[in-house]
């Protein structure tokens, strides 16, 4: 098999990097974008920074009284969380890669896997001077910095990405790639969080060079067999998962029987409401957000009916898809003299919103 040439894209200081580029006389000024609780004025948190305001200790997910207090004295500026902005600048970036990938996996708003290997004839050099070509069309096209790892397989081309940051561009040949890992911590790898190193400590492993030198067999007793086997392989640099699209679902939907034939909305809504909780919380698991509702339902003359509804913006959440599927059968009732058997929610039109995180993510402990 030829080698696989794999690159990370992430963005650099990302929600505030957006913040100075449409308002460029803050850039050389501490930037920090908050998420505000709305409680009091002061109360929330920081979700990112640019590096200016890092160097005075501001840090992602601190209390944002606290980076209002290292930062005490400077010009900083303060922004909230305008998510549909930054999400139409990833977009448009997201569109570049594509040009570039033979398949693009965006992994959250700001990242994403490229599979370059034919791009660049499997060549490692080749890949050099290609990442640099992409970082300046994006940078001329939209304004954005972003670091880049390549390596042989995802696993590497992440470790790379976060070694320099930012506007990093950091490379590692297959034949370096155990070397690369080898004096890491292991919570640099995916899927090692605080609980997994304790228990790694334990068995006395703290460096990836450890993890792959460790009895695999003892790995799949402690941490279960996937695991255990994507340790072992992930720490000696071994990664056969490939760059996927995303490949959507075309629609969630539930149906369910009720338990009397019935022309009664509110005894409808019972049922529908428990569909929706279904529906919703598979929805939310796979981070997606829909453009079109639809009912389905079987008369008593048993003959199928369906009615839909188009949104007029991209919606997730629970209570739209309850109004609007009281809004329809309440309709469909009205003009309808026929008893209800079963009925149905369906929500299709999907757009991507972050997409799922890598599969293997699912079987880790959540630390
Ligand atoms: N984010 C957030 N809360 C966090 C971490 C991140 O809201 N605790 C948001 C803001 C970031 C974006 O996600 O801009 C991407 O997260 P990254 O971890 O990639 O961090 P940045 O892009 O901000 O910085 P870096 O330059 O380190 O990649
Ligand atoms: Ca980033
Ligand atoms: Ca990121």
């Amino acid at each position: 098999m030829q080698n696989r040439v794999v690159m990370l894209a992430d963005f650099d200081y990302f929600f505030a990097q957006c913040e100075e580029l449409r308002n460029p006389v803050i850039k050389d000024k501490p930037v920090v974008v908050g998420v505000y609780s709305g409680r009091t004025e002061e109360s929330g948190a920081v979700s990112t920074s640019n590096y200016i305001a890092r160097k005075f200790g501001v840090k992602s997910g601190m209390p944002l009284f606290l980076a209002k207090r290292k930062l005490e004295g400077t010009d900083a500026v303060f922004f909230k969380v305008d998510h549909e902005y930054y999400d139409q600048i990833s977009d448009r970036i997201m569109q570049i890669f594509s040009g570039y990938a033979s398949s693009l996996e965006q992994v959250s708003v700001d990242e994403a896997y490229l599979d370059v290997t034919e791009k660049v004839e499997g060549s490692f050099e080749k890949a050099r001077d290609y990442s640099l070509k992409i970082k300046a069309n994006v940078k001329n096209q939209v304004g954005i910095s972003f670091s880049v790892g390549v390596g042989p397989n995802k696993i590497i081309a992440k470790i790379a990405c976060d070694s320099q940051k930012p506007n990093g561009l950091t490379i590692v040949k297959p034949e370096e790639a155990q070397a690369f890992l080898e004096p890491l911590d292991v919570d640099r790898l995916l899927g090692v969080g605080k609980k997994t190193s304790v228990k790694m400590a334990e068995l006395g492993i703290k460096t990836i060079g450890e993890l792959a030198r460790y009895d695999c067999q003892r790995l799949i007793e402690v941490f279960g067999k996937v695991i255990g086997i994507y340790f072992h392989n992930a720490a000696n640099a071994i990664d056969n998962e490939p760059v996927q699209e995303q490949g959507e679902a075309e629609s969630i939907s539930r149906i369910g029987t009720l338990k009397q034939d019935t022309h009664d909305l509110a005894f409808i809504l019972q049922k529908t409401d428990e569909l929706t909780e279904d529906i919703y919380k598979e929805v939310t698991e796979k981070n997606l957000s829909f453009k079109t509702l639809s009912i389905y339902m079987v008369t008593t003359d048993l003959s199928s009916k369906t009615r839909s509804v188009t949104l007029e913006q991209p919606a997730k959440d629970k209570e739209t898809i309850k109004k609007n599927t009281k809004m329809l059968f309440e309709k469909f009732l009205f003009e309808s003299m026929f008893e209800i058997r079963r009925v149905g929610v369906k929500v299709s039109g999907f757009s991507k919103e972050e997409p799922r995180q890598k599969q293997l993510s699912s079987f880790f402990e959540s630390d």
